[in-house]
């Protein structure tokens, strides 16, 4: 933990982490560099085992990316923190290390697609067994942990449904049979909630989206108590296996992270307006939005993201608007948008709609997808950081052009 975790949000995202430069510079340099010299051969040696602390080769650290990683690990409240060089290569990491042959995971019913596939193709092919299990519902959980269940997997808000999972319960009932809790937090990252202190054992970030929040950078982390986050740093996955940050992309998410707390609060504010607007227009049939007083999870999100929620949501159009299938619809309303850009990802400074059935979960099985409720006719939005006048008449003019 470092000086400044008990300062504010805004203060934290500036001014944690641990570097002060020889030069005084006042921003984090960029350390582009692959390797590092010794000035003999003993200082090599002794770097190598670890008798004196310092940096050998960017694969295993680098100053930019180490201080990128005190930042992450301040601003979700955890020991320690290792950078990837995406979302996937955190998850990866996070798999890699902690399972083995025989273990039983237990997998949110709704992830990402790449994440869906690692979880259901690859870890299966290495001997681990795999349960995928609707975490909202806690009694379905327990009733799925088994003798060789070793850790329980899933995203809250989920990808792209914004289904909720009480955290603090899935810990209690994991933390009596010693079975690890890893989060995806890229929904819902700081300010908005905190799932280390809610009691889980990881949390993991696609850092592309909101802690970058600038759509110029693939990242990942993942952040947990220093030991954990040791072994995969020093002998697993990051290091040996390579899912290491450019020191260029580092310094960018450094930089990106500053303006955390602004950019948090503007996406919350403008995506709860969004859901609003949607929930009343005439054409929409359905909004998933925990944020949404109608949410049948409310009170829980409420408690549990702090009264924020996301900027991202997903809706459905009813059926037979201008004689189409809601499919039709949905897809000719996002081509219709012209200041919301068709695109996977979330949470940049542009608002983004996309399509999750053709395309981030277009390789889950249909009948999979279509038991997670998502529908061909399901649209994600990420509200982005414009005026909210401007996407809304956006989406107005598009919604007359299919309501002709
Ligand atoms: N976790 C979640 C919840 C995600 O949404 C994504 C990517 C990842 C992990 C993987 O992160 P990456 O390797 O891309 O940094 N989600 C995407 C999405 O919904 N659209 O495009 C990518």
């Amino acid at each position: 933990m470092n000086a400044h975790s008990e300062m504010g949000f805004g203060t934290m995202s500036i001014h944690s982490g641990h570097h002060k430069d020889a030069e005084g510079a006042l921003a984090m340099p960029i350390y582009q560099t692959s390797t590092f010299c010794f000035d003999t051969v003993e200082e090599g040696m002794a770097k190598f085992a670890k008798e004196i602390p310092g940096y050998v080769y960017s694969r295993g650290g680098n100053p930019t990316t180490v201080e990128l990683q005190h930042k992450i690990a301040a601003l979700e409240k955890g020991e320690a923190c290792v950078a990837t060089s995406s979302g996937m290569g955190a998850i990866g990491a996070v798999l890699i290390t902690f399972l083995k042959a025989g273990d039983h995971v237990i997998c949110g019913e709704c992830v990402y697609g790449c994440t869906d596939f690692v979880i259901r193709d690859t870890l299966t092919k290495f001997g681990v067994e795999v349960s995928f299990v609707d975490t909202s519902d806690i009694d379905m959980l327990r009733a799925a942990i088994k003798n060789n269940t070793t850790m329980i997997y899933f995203e809250t808000p989920t990808n792209p449904t914004m289904k909720i999972t009480d955290i603090s319960a899935v810990a209690q009932i994991a933390g009596e049979k010693n079975i690890k809790v890893v989060v995806d937090n890229t929904f819902a990252p700081p300010p908005v909630q905190y799932p280390l202190a809610e009691g889980a054992d990881f949390v993991l970030h696609s850092i592309t989206k909101y802690i970058n929040g600038h759509g110029d950078v693939i990242g990942g982390a993942v952040i947990g108590n220093r030991e954990d986050i040791a072994l995969i740093s020093g002998s697993s996955s990051s290091k040996l296996c390579g899912a290491t940050p450019s020191p260029f992309n580092s310094f960018l998410v450094i930089r990106g992270m500053q303006t955390m707390e602004l950019r948090m609060e503007r996406h919350c504010k403008n995506g709860l307006a969004i859901a609003r607007y949607l929930e009343g227009h005439p054409l929409v049939d359905k909004v998933y939005y925990p944020g949404l007083e109608s949410s049948p999870q409310y009170a829980l999100a409420e408690r549990q993201m702090h009264g924020l929620f996301s900027g991202v949501m997903s809706f459905e159009l009813k059926e037979g608007i201008g004689g189409m299938t809601s499919y039709e619809a949905c897809r000719k309303l996002l081509n219709h948008l012209e200041l919301a850009s068709i695109a996977v990802s979330l949470g940049d400074p542009g608002t983004l709609v996309q399509h999750p059935a053709s395309m981030t979960h277009a390789n889950v099985p249909k009948e999979k997808r279509e038991e997670a409720g998502i529908t061909d006719a399901l649209i994600r939005l990420s509200a982005g950081l414009e005026n909210i006048e401007d996407i809304l008449s956006d989406l107005d003019q598009a919604f007359k052009k299919i309501d002709l």
